[in-house]
């Protein structure tokens, strides 16, 4: 008899495994489970404001103005694809009304502009962009109109802005996020609900972000997230999963290209800064560059960006953990599938879990010999929800262990940062959770 075959039939008389833990609610939706794998996206702010040196136009500008010299987000995709980021969104409208697309509910728009005689498209040529190079796409429209004369009547506004939103979601493919920034609009009433349904109806994958339910503002626009960030909120009266973006211009206060603002550019390490802050508390990372007048992002915005990315990457590169031995004080009905080992073994679809009722745990990772790093990595399995609320890391140095790090909520992905040490051990201990805990990824890097 062929082994395969012997060893095909033994597994599939084994006795069904230890149950899965039961989801605790609310988990994610499997597209806001696809976000929180991506991490990080490119904002690309463009339009009418780049070529005045403006941030908000009031709509009084001509469409004329609008003149990129050699427009190529061919080459943003790629900036955004070499330096990690998985999605793109575009601003199809400012709060200046100008569309970067030939809408055909306002003359306000690039089919008004002498550039291209009228002919371009900017929004396609992103679309098409992202869709070539495998990046999610994602629309700006900005509900606040500073240009288009019905905005002073509510409801006739919102069939001008569905009419646009149903323009941007039928005629470009795939759109995966819809960002509905609330600023300006303070005092206007907009049918958000209708607004909602509608790109549900068109593009049922697209997130609907800040205004919208599936993903929120993180609150700042610096780039930051809280040190604990909990992906459940409570919305209209209800819980939900609602985790948060970080949205944050490489050129500080600056949206738009300017020119003379190379000295607001933020250095690598204050990227760095921001990467940590924001990817590694477990939040989405929007990091906008600006195209500037040739419709190109500025190569010293670039050069910024890939030295940020150069040392992400190098420092996480080679998990020291990876595979090493590793025991838990508790896994699931001990049964193999729940095994310490899934953390270590770089599947993102295995993970470690202990018995329902168990909240605390440890997990200890041998690493052989006295090895030296500074970076913890932690990640739990959100398709059974947030759990984690405290965890202390300590390392095994020197004979005596020692506490590096007190931590509260992990989710996608927490990041930690401790001076060098040397340690042939570390371990992680769950202090409280608010089910039995599931982690699927812990790691141990050595920055640079
Ligand atoms: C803000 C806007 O007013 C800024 O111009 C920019 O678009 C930023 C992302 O959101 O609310």
């Amino acid at each position: 008899m062929h082994t395969a075959f012997l060893l095909s039939w033994v597994v599939s008389n084994l006795p069904a495994g230890v149950a899965p833990p039961v989801p605790l609610e609310p988990v994610p939706t499997p597209q806001q489970l696809a976000w929180h794998e991506m991490e990080m996206g490119l904002f690309c702010h463009f339009g009418v404001n780049t070529f005045l040196d403006q941030e908000w136009g009031d709509g009084t500008e001509s469409p004329d103005v609008f003149q990129p010299s050699e427009l190529n987000p061919r080459q943003w995709v790629q900036v955004a694809r070499a330096c990690g980021m998985k999605y793109l969104v575009f601003t199809a409208k400012h709060h200046d009304g100008f569309c970067l697309f030939p809408s055909a509910y306002t003359t306000h728009s690039v089919a008004s502009s002498s550039w291209r005689q009228g002919k371009g498209d900017v929004v396609r040529e992103v679309a098409e962009a992202c869709h070539e190079q495998g990046l999610m796409f994602g629309v700006y429209l900005s509900p606040w109109d500073r240009h288009e004369p019905s905005y002073s009547e509510p409801s006739r506004y919102d069939e001008f802005y569905k009419n646009q939103l149903r323009e941007l979601l039928t005629q470009y493919g795939p759109v995966g996020e819809v960002w509905l920034d609330g600023a300006g609009s303070a005092g206007h009433t907009y049918d958000w609900e209708g607004y909602f349904a509608l790109v549900r109806s068109l593009q049922p994958n697209a997130l609907i972000a800040i205004c919208g339910p599936d993903i929120r503002w993180v609150g700042n626009e610096d780039g930051l997230a809280p040190d604990t960030v909990w992906y459940v909120q409570e919305r209209d009266g209800k819980p939900v999963w609602y985790p948060p973006e970080c949205d944050v211009p490489i050129r500080k206060q600056y949206w738009f290209f300017h020119t003379h603002t190379e000295n607001t550019i933020r250095t690598p390490e204050e990227l760095l800064e921001i990467y940590y802050r924001s990817v590694g508390r477990g939040a989405g990372l929007l990091l906008n560059i600006a195209p500037d007048r040739r419709g190109l992002l500025p190569d010293e915005d670039v050069v910024a960006l890939k030295e940020m990315w150069r040392i992400v990457s190098t420092t996480f590169r080679t998990n020291l953990a990876e595979n090493k031995p590793i025991i838990a004080s508790n896994v699931r009905g001990n049964d193999l599938q729940y095994a310490a080992e899934n953390l270590v073994d770089s599947n993102a679809n295995t993970y470690w879990a202990t018995d329902d009722g168990v909240t605390t745990a440890v997990i200890e990772v041998d690493l052989g010999v006295p090895t030296r790093f500074n970076r913890t990595m932690l990640q739990e399995h959100l398709p059974l929800g947030q759990r984690i609320e405290a965890y202390v890391v300590e390392v095994h140095e020197n004979g005596n262990w020692k506490t590096v790090i007190e931590g509260t909520s992990i989710g996608h992905k927490r990041l930690d940062r401790f001076s060098d040490v040397s340690a042939d051990k570390v371990r992680v201990t769950i202090r409280k959770a608010k089910a039995c805990p599931v982690l699927r990824g812990f790691g141990v890097y050595c920055a640079p």
